[in-house]
C-alpha cells in the first residue's frame, strides 16, 4: 500500500511536508482534507487533528518536520540533509515557535486587538526578517552555497507573511530575501505540490 497524506493545500506545513515527498520522490496516496471537517479516518489516526499526517503501514508520522525526515532518509538525491544541525536547528526553532506567533498576530489582527500593526511588523523583522536578508546576502540559501530542508520547510511561512499585504512586502528593503522567495515560489518543485485536489471523503 501507498503511504497516505492528509494534507491541506494551503496550510505552510503541509506544504514543506509535500516538497519533501515529491522531491524523494515518494508516490503517495493524497487525501485532501477540509480543515472544518476533518474525516474521521484521520482522527483515527491522529486525534490531535492538524495536517499534514502521513500514515505508512503502521507508522504514523504527524509532525511535518518528522515527515521531511522520514522521505530525506529515504532518498535525498541533491544532499538536502548537509547541514550544521545547531544552525538548521535554530532557523527552525523560530521560524516554528516565535516567527509563527508573529505570523498570526499579523494575519489575523482582528484577534489580537491589543497588538499594534506596526510592533507587529517590527518584531517581525526583527526576529526574522533582518537576520534572513543578513544570511542571504552571504549566500543564496540560508545555510549557504546549497539548498538545504531548512530553506523548504520555511519558505512555505515567508511565502504566507508576503502574501498578507504585497503592497507592504514589496516596500521591505529585503532585496535578498525577495530572490529567494522567488526562486522557490517559481520552482518546479513547489509548482508539483500545488496541483488542487478533490476534498477526500470517507466513506
Ligand atoms: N506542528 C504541526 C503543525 C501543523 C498545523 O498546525 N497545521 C494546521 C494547518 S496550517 C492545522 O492542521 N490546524 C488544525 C485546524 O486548523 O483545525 C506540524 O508541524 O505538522
Amino acid at each position: 500500500m501507498k503511504p497516505i497524506l492528509y494534507s491541506y493545500r494551503r496550510c505552510p506545513y503541509a506544504m514543506r511536508a509535500r516538497m519533501a515527498l515529491k522531491y524523494a520522490g515518494i508516490a503517495l496516496e493524497h487525501r485532501e482534507i477540509d480543515l472544518r471537517n476533518k474525516p474521521q479516518s484521520m482522527l483515527l489516526v491522529s486525534p490531535k487533528g492538524t495536517v499534514p499526517v502521513l500514515c505508512v503501514d503502521a507508522l504514523v508520522l504527524e509532525q511535518s518536520l518528522d515527515i521531511m525526515h522520514w522521505a530525506l532518509e529515504k532518498t535525498d538525491p541533491d544532499g538536502w540533509r548537509s547541514v550544521d544541525h545547531s544552525i538548521a536547528q535554530a532557523w527552525i526553532e523560530k521560524n516554528d515557535g516565535p516567527f509563527k506567533i508573529l505570523l498570526d498576530q499579523y494575519k489575523y489582527p482582528n484577534r489580537y486587538p491589543e497588538l499594534k500593526a506596526e510592533e507587529v511588523l517590527s518584531a517581525i523583522n526583527e526576529l526574522m526578517l533582518i537576520p534572513m536578508e543578513s544570511a542571504l546576502q552571504d549566500s543564496p540559501y540560508l545555510l549557504g552555497n546549497k539548498m538545504t530542508w531548512v530553506d523548504v520547510a520555511i519558505f512555505p511561512f515567508i511565502r504566507q507573511f508576503a502574501m498578507v499585504n504585497p503592497e507592504q512586502f514589496d516596500q521591505l528593503l529585503l532585496s535578498s530575501t525577495k530572490k529567494w522567495l522567488c526562486q522557490h515560489i517559481e520552482s518546479e518543485l513547489f509548482h508539483a505540490v500545488m496541483h488542487k485536489h478533490p476534498t477526500w471523503a470517507d466513506c
